[in-house]
């Protein structure tokens, strides 16, 4: 994080030439003065000034069309650059907006700081009926990992600095800063004002695990016959490629890439069990997850994903897992060597733990995974190579594939059910956090919010895979990629409908059925309607021509790729959540 120097407000006041500094200029030098330099928000009363101060000082200022979209880029910003993301909003209904977005910021543990402006807080606290009365902060505080008022200018710098390392310490999570209207017009002498500012130091200091958690971990994954390593988002967060890649290779343990972990080690690699997912889960005898929680992605640790009797029988593996947060040990089921600790940290002491000699896995278990495995690819390559008219999911995908190999270094937004499942398991990822998906809640709306964030930090070109349902949550911020001129392709697949486009209306009556949208919809004129660049895609031919140029010419684009409406199936591989009646009627 660089120094700047902080701005200072100069006021000619009466009585002398004295210098003085605001709430407005102090809390962009709190900012500033920790290397955060990018704000995600949305102006209006009481933070528009905010705004144009903060990009008159030099600060990427991004405005959004709705709050919840700049929240969750600020929230995937945190995710790429282990700097917390700044969302700003205005109060109540701005602020509410924004909430959504940190309350999925904080469940995926992305380090991201929601700041909104806040009416008074005598009328508020009164109730006496302020413009945008509410008690943000009581609000925000069972959604966030913590939650600060600021009411002073003076404790500006406290405050942010508190905000700062409560969103990258430990678990990173989302941090509720409260910023009444009155703070930001509040005076002070510029140079105590610059001294009360707070560089933070070592905002997320390293957690360095015991030597006998490591030793009793490593020595469970030496006694174990079929072991498997589970590399989740956590590990992609930690930004210790190279020595996960070290301890993969070295070990020669098969690995499970957890969606938003893609691309850690390329999706390509010869340890990846990701296509025998099926069969490596029940067959494991020790597991070792590797900032990977066991909540519903994993079903729990338990049941008949883990060849458990039932859908609560525990399948008999045993569980290393590598985590910061200790509290996270035995939330599901038991964690018989728990590894607390940051993941470079961990991961480095496993590496020289096994220094000492390593023996591979036996090959009867990697025979039979490269057996299940191969299977699997084989039928995956021979259902790509069909061309049905119209297209469906594979055809489709089968261009994005292609293009991604390409272009390893784009990144990937992707959202919706079908176009989230199918995507995941096509689309092989070559490189460390260039996946960035629905996350932890399986949540729609993220797609635009994390693709101008995606571009606006890492510079790359985006693609953004959407259902056409999941695409509605944020199209509108098709105006702010091209008012950026950002290099992000949106690709909609559209197949009429929530699920499917098939559905009908069992009364006759001229509503249509509840999961069926417009046929035909043309979503690449929403794109031509901010000046970008709009693409009716009827074909693979025409897909792949399409994204090959934007990735070309860097414009914004919005390819409208027509799916077949009866592709796809009811909330895609996740079916069985979805309960339906029995009854016919
Ligand atoms: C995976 N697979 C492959 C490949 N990769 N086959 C061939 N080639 C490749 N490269 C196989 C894999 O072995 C599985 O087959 C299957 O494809 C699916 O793999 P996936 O996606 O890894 O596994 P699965 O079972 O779907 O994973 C469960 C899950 C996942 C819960 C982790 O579904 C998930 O992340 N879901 C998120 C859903 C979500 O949030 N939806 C948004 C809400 S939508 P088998 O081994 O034969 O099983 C609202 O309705
Ligand atoms: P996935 O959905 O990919 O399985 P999760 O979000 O469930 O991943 O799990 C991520 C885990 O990683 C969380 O339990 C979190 O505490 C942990 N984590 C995040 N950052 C770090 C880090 N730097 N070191 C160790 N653990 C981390």
């Amino acid at each position: 994080m660089g120094t700047v120097e902080p701005q200072v407000a100069t006021t000619n006041t009466s009585d002398a030439q004295s210098q003085v500094t605001d709430g407005f200029h102090l809390v962009i030098d709190a900012l500033r003065l920790n290397g955060i330099d990018t704000i995600f928000g949305l102006p209006g009363i009481p933070i528009t000034d905010l705004t144009r101060k903060a990009q008159a000082a030099g600060m990427r200022v991004i405005s959004f069309r709705h709050e919840q979209n700049a929240g969750n880029a600020a929230a995937i910003a945190g995710f790429l650059t282990q700097k917390p993301g700044i969302c700003l909003t205005v109060s109540a209904p701005g602020f509410l907006n924004g909430l959504a977005a940190l309350a999925n910021a904080t469940t995926n543990c992305f380090p991201m700081i929601l700041i909104s402006g806040s009416s008074e807080r005598e009328i508020v606290d009164l109730q006496q009926g302020d413009y945008e009365e509410m008690d943000q902060l009581a609000i925000a505080k069972p959604l966030c990992k913590a939650a600060y008022r600021v009411l002073h200018a003076e404790d500006i710098g406290v405050g942010m600095a508190r905000a700062i390392r409560a969103a990258v310490s430990g678990r990173p999570g989302g941090v509720y800063l409260d910023l009444p209207a009155k703070l930001f017009a509040q005076t002070m002498d510029a140079e105590a004002g610059k001294k009360s500012l707070i560089k933070v130091v070592d905002p997320a200091p390293k957690q360095i695990p015991a030597p006998e958690a490591v030793k009793r971990a490593v020595d469970l994954l030496r006694s174990s016959k079929k072991p498997l390593i589970i590399l989740g988002k956590g590990a992609a967060y930690a930004q210790a490629d190279a020595e996960i890649k070290s301890l993969i290779e070295k070990t020669g343990i098969p690995y499970l890439p957890m969606s938003m972990a893609k691309g850690l080690l390329p999706d390509t690699h010869a340890q990846s069990a990701a296509a025998a997912r099926s069969y490596v889960l029940p067959e494991a005898d020790v597991v070792m997850l590797v900032g990977a929680r066991l909540n519903w992605l994993l079903s729990q640790g338990k049941g008949k994903t883990w060849g458990g009797k039932d859908s609560k029988a525990w399948g008999g593996q045993k569980f290393i897992q590598i985590d910061i947060s200790p509290q996270e040990m035995d939330s599901n089921v038991r964690i018989d060597a728990p590894v607390v600790g940051d993941i470079g940290s961990c991961v480095s002491a496993f590496l020289n733990e096994i220094k000492s000699g390593w023996a591979k896995p036996p090959s009867e278990w990697l025979n039979a995974i490269n057996e299940r495995k191969n299977k699997n690819l084989a039928k995956m390559t021979e259902t790509l190579a069909k061309n049905p008219v119209p297209m469906n999911f594979h055809s489709a995908l089968n261009v994005v594939r292609d293009i991604i190999k390409a272009n390893p270094d784009a990144i990937l937004v992707n959202e919706g059910a079908n176009a989230l499942d199918f995507t995941r398991s096509i689309v092989d990822m070559y490189k460390p956090r260039k996946r960035l998906d629905v996350g932890t809640w399986g949540i729609m709306g993220i797609g635009m919010g994390f693709s101008v964030a995606a571009a606006v930090v890492s510079g790359q070109p985006v693609i953004a895979i959407e259902g056409d349902s999941a695409f509605g949550f944020s199209g509108m911020e098709v105006e702010t990629i091209c008012r950026y001129n950002l290099p992000v392709c949106v690709v909609v697949f559209n197949n009429n409908g929530v699920y499917r486009g098939t559905d009908v209306n069992p009364t006759g009556g001229p509503d249509v059925a509840p999961t069926v949208f417009v046929k035909g919809a043309r979503y690449d004129k929403l794109m031509e309607a901010f000046g970008g660049m709009g693409v009716h895609a009827t074909s693979p031919a025409e897909l792949r021509k399409a994204m090959e140029e934007a990735i070309r010419s860097k414009k914004p684009t919005l390819i409208n790729a027509v799916i077949d409406e009866t592709a796809g199936t009811e909330s895609g591989r996740i079916t069985s959540l979805n309960p339906t009646s029995a009854k016919k009627k």
